[in-house]
């Protein structure tokens, strides 16, 4: 089967991206040309389960029928008309978007780190307009060890040298602390709550390692903002859309089938950000949700993007939201979830030589390798996982993070916890 556009080896595909690229990323040495569902396929023609999923942007699984057949259809009638004019795609999507979330309004956008943007752009204007912080003032809180995109202003705030070095001068306004901390929460939050306009949060930790906070951090610290008129900002870029075994992770241990806000568990942010897997991985898509008191602050020409609420993005993400609840991918994500982390514990028992510990919550699992952060175990780990047919990301040099499409079966899961355990036999050997 012929499954690549090209002839070129994968040895001569990454030598162009080598020398013809910028060199900001140093990706595993796997050059794919095909996907469907939980599998991709190098340009070789060798078959891998995709651990990854685009950093939970496939939740749907590659190339889903239903998502692609919308871009094709959609891509026949219409793509672009700029938010110069109305089209016929938007309105509809932003009625099912908003329902299918339980919120009044969306502010659409296309990238993760662009709706993050947006998001502290509303926040603070809210604080000036809403709150009365005096003009130039308005604090935002933020968390340590966050992710929220690579932009200057979200930089910024981040505690990675590596992703914040010689990028200044930085945007300022932000102040953060660490994270699953509620006290140091309080006590910053009570210093000036006058300024402060919002509390920018992951529910999980994603590029941190995937780390899941106290089961009452984020409710109890979103009661903390309630108190004080601040606003709670949750960007669910990587933990919503099922990846946690729930819709969006702030519904906590919710076992319903899509939204609801009848559980005990739900935690209503007053600003929800998601991308990635709005659209399935397969169009850049996201969105900023928020209620008329809050989303009213801004106005035309304060805010926009040439492709933000493209007819093409909306028919994708329909379809991509339409799959999720239709192929019941939260509740598929909920179980096998507990049986990933279930194998990766007795690999964890029988082999603390090499693991020290598994985490996560639904599809979204991390394995901590029992190696210094400045050591090559995990990355040589994946190398030989990657051999045994299974694709996965070193993060923070000796954590492994494991997502795969939620549209994985009991089967398929069963089999790669199998590939996993060889690599980690082969590990403990050596
Ligand atoms: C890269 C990690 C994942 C995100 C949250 C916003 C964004 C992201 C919570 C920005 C993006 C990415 C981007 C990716 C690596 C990655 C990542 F390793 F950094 F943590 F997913 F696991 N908020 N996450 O996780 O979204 O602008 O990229 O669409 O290569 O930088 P974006």
């Amino acid at each position: 089967m012929l499954t690549s556009n090209s002839t070129l080896s994968s040895e001569a595909l990454m030598e162009l991206e080598n020398q013809y690229g910028a060199h900001n990323y140093h990706p595993l040495p796997v050059v794919l040309a095909r996907g469907r569902g939980v599998y991709v396929w190098d340009v070789e023609g060798k078959r891998y389960y995709d651990f990854l999923s685009a950093y939970s942007a496939v939740n749907q699984g590659h190339c889903h029928p239903r998502i692609i057949d919308a871009l094709v259809e959609q891509a026949r009638e219409l793509t672009l008309t700029s938010r110069a004019f109305y089209n016929d795609g938007l309105g509809l999507y932003e009625e099912y978007l908003t329902r299918y979330f339980g919120f009044e309004k969306v502010l659409p956008m296309n990238t993760g780190a662009e709706a993050v943007e947006t998001a502290v752009k509303i926040v603070r204007k809210w604080g000036y307009e809403k709150k009365g912080i005096p003009a130039g003032e308005a604090k935002i809180i933020v968390c340590g060890q966050n992710f929220h995109g690579r932009t200057i202003s979200i930089i910024s705030f981040s505690s990675d040298p590596n992703a914040k070095g010689q990028f200044g001068p930085y945007t300022p306004g932000f102040q953060s602390v660490p994270y699953n901390d509620l006290a140091a929460l309080q006590a910053v939050l009570d210093q000036e709550p006058e300024k402060i306009a919002g509390f920018l949060v992951e529910p999980i930790q994603g590029e941190a390692g995937v780390y899941v906070p106290d089961d009452n951090f984020i409710p109890a610290a979103a009661a903390l903002c309630r108190e004080r008129n601040i606003l709670f900002v949750a960007d669910e870029i990587q933990t919503g859309i099922g990846r946690t075994g729930a819709l969006l992770r702030i519904c906590g241990d919710c076992t319903c089938a899509g939204h609801c806000e009848q559980q005990a568990t739900y935690t209503r942010p007053d600003v929800l950000i998601l991308g990635k897997a709005i659209s399935g991985g397969v169009y850049p898509v996201s969105a900023v949700l928020a209620d008329n008191t809050i989303m009213e602050v801004i106005r035309p020409g304060q805010h926009g993007s040439t492709f933000g609420g493209n007819p093409l993005a909306c028919a994708v993400a329909m379809a991509a939201l339409e799959v999720v609840r239709d192929e019941k991918l939260t509740q598929n994500a909920r179980q096998l979830g507990n049986r990933f982390r279930e194998r990766m514990q007795e690999l964890v028992d029988r082999f603390p030589q090499v693991l020290s510990k598994v985490r996560g919550k639904g599809l979204l699992n991390a394995v901590v390798i029992n190696d210094t952060p400045d050591s090559k175990t995990a990355w040589n780990m994946c190398v030989s996982l990657a051999e045994a047919g299974l694709l996965a990301k070193p993060t923070h040099g000796n954590i492994i993070r494991f997502a795969p499409p939620l549209v994985i079966t009991e089967d398929q899961l069963e089999e790669c916890c199998d590939i996993i355990a060889g690599v980690v036999e082969q590990f403990a050997a050596n």
